[in-house]
């Protein structure tokens, strides 16, 4: 077959270096960025077998998130613009990691497998991050999408998001959007505009929001945004990338991992501020109150921001829909309390990684899923969405449930359902805070965390703990859970459970309890026990300080 010879000579041009393994993990395929010209060209051969399988467009991002900026990656996006499904990150695995002279050979067993039939059209759309390799890389996936027969969209710099929403309208007959970047900024600064007329008197200053694009590409289309905001939104934008180095002491990873507001911004006391992470798919807010105490708002408040607002404006409106929040293992315990005591919602707890919360929230009328590091959105189902609609248009409701599900229509089209989305989920924040004249000190109050610390244990083999119930327990090695048991009950109003990583060779702890001293002196515990039971290596865990 003519392909296969064009690929074996092709391919040459991106030699594997021999040794090297990559495994497609949580989020795509991430290392070094000078390790990956071969992951590219094979994930592009790859990425038009599965469009062909699918009969559909698939998108390839390339990027590596919040790592530092000497790294890359890719993802793969599914035709509904969600997360590759999972069979094929296995082959993305395969092929990536098969020696040159294999190479063929593993492609025909995929073929062979999924009964691909290769006469079929194939198409993808491809999209990049900031990092200088990131340009080159692209290039390499479009070769290896040509090499199959393929046609490629190149849509340059984009955000993540932005790539699975293209993806996702292409794919939809029933015109989710147009896609195209200008499709994108049209139909969420439009919903915007729609919900904001209901916030009466907004004041410049309610208007205004600092924001951290982390050197990245957010803070560039970010920019391009702004233009059809009419104002509505008075962005100072920060670490716009013109020269800071990517997610170097900034970004939404920077500021939940240590607390503190990134370098390069210029925060008055009591301004929102927010940071996206490197690729635009995160965000996290914070403020700083007027003693110059930091406060962070993260996934966990932003969730119960977005579902306490649908829930009330579906009350409003007289419909009985489900709203449910999915967290995971690490949205604090005081935001899974007031979700479920306070306010009543259906909470669900999912794996980490974001396929696992999306494929949990598609079980709702409405599924609002955020991990706490600030990556969510809210899904519609298809009767929840119709219901909204019909509400909008039946003449003979009376106007305030009008008025009231034109709101919700409008919030439904603010949302970027592929994937989570730093500047739709920003405006979908700065839209709800604005309606209900919201403070961010009002929003923050609305519980309180309870103290917590994440820890790394350095491990011979991460795999050798298993766990259960969405990660929250240990199955093996045996007797590693009694201990955590054991040592919870040691603290009030605490919790603590450990997970292998999916993207570090490392061993994460958890721990929250009623004090930081406790939080840290649980976490510090529960280290120590993984480093005895699970086979540590290095220097064992020291207590925090
Ligand atoms: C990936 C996931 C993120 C998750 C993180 C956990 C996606 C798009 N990203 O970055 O959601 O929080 O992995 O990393 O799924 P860990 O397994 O090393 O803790
Ligand atoms: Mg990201």
């Amino acid at each position: 077959m003519a392909a296969f010879e064009k690929v074996s000579l092709k391919s040459a041009q991106y030699p594997k270096p021999s040794g090297l393994s990559v495994p497609y993990g949580t989020a795509g395929f991430r290392t070094t960025a000078t390790h990956l010209d071969h992951v590219m060209f094979r994930t592009g051969l790859l990425a038009a077998l599965r469009s062909k399988n699918t009969k559909s467009t698939i998108g390839v991002m390339v990027t590596a998130s919040h790592n530092p900026v000497e790294d890359n990656g890719l993802k793969m996006i599914d035709p509904m613009g969600e997360m590759v499904a999972p069979a094929w990150e296995v082959y993305a695995t395969q092929l990536a990691n098969a020696e040159q002279e294999a190479l063929c050979t593993v492609l025909k067993e995929i073929i062979e497998k999924e009964a691909i039939n290769m006469s079929e059209p194939a198409s993808v759309f491809i999209g990049r991050d900031t990092r200088p390799s990131s340009e080159s890389l692209s290039k390499a996936v479009i070769d290896g999408v040509s090499c199959m027969g393929g046609h490629s969209q190149d849509y340059g710099l984009v955000t993540t998001p932005q790539l699975h929403f293209m993806v996702l309208c292409r794919n939809t007959k029933d015109g989710y959007g147009t896609a195209t970047l200008h499709g994108y900024y049209e139909k969420l600064s439009k919903a915007f505009i729609e919900l904001t007329k209901n916030a009466l008197n907004r004041t410049d200053d309610q208007k205004r929001l600092l924001v951290d694009g982390a050197n990245g590409v957010g803070a560039l289309k970010l920019r391009e945004m702004e233009a059809f905001l009419k104002h509505e939104l008075q962005v100072a934008l920060f670490n716009d990338g013109s020269s800071g180095k990517l997610n170097h002491l900034c970004g939404a990873d920077y500021v939940k991992v240590h607390q503190k507001a990134p370098q390069g911004m210029h925060m008055g006391p009591g301004e929102r501020c927010c940071s996206f992470d490197g690729d635009a798919d995160r965000i996290i807010y914070y403020y700083n109150d007027s003693a110059g105490r930091f406060h962070l708002l993260d996934g966990d408040k932003m969730a119960t921001l977005i579902s306490m607002s649908l829930k009330e404006l579906l009350t409003q409106a007289g419909l009985n829909l489900q709203v449910a929040v999915v967290q995971t293992a690490y949205a604090n315990g005081s935001s899974t309390r007031y979700l479920e005591d306070v306010m009543k919602v259906t909470v669900c707890c999912a794996k980490t990684g974001v396929k696992h919360l999306h494929r949990t929230a598609q079980a709702f009328d409405i599924g609002v899923y955020f991990e706490a590091n600030g990556h969510g959105t809210v899904l519609f189902s298809k009767e929840a969405e119709e219901k909204i609609r019909q509400l909008v248009k039946h003449t003979n409701a009376n106007d305030e449930k009008k008025r009231v599900a034109k709101l919700l229509a409008s919030t439904i089209d603010l949302i970027n359902q592929a994937a989570g989305d730093s500047l739709s989920d920003m405006l979908l924040i700065e839209a709800l805070l604005a309606i209900r004249g919201m403070s961010i000190q009002e929003w923050d109050a609305l519980y309180t965390d309870l103290p917590n610390r994440q820890l790394k244990v350095k491990v011979a083999d991460r795999r050798v703990i298993d766990t259960t119930d969405a990660e929250r327990r240990a199955v093996t090695p045996a007797g590693l859970q009694d201990t955590v048991d054991a040592l919870v009950k040691k603290y009030k109003q605490a919790r603590a459970f450990v997970r292998p990583s999916g993207t570090e060779n490392i061993v994460r702890v958890y721990a929250e309890a009623d004090t930081q001293e406790g939080a840290d002196s649980l976490a510090y515990e529960v280290s120590l026990a993984v480093y005895r039971q699970a086979g540590g290596t290095g220097e064992e865990p020291k207590p925090l300080k």
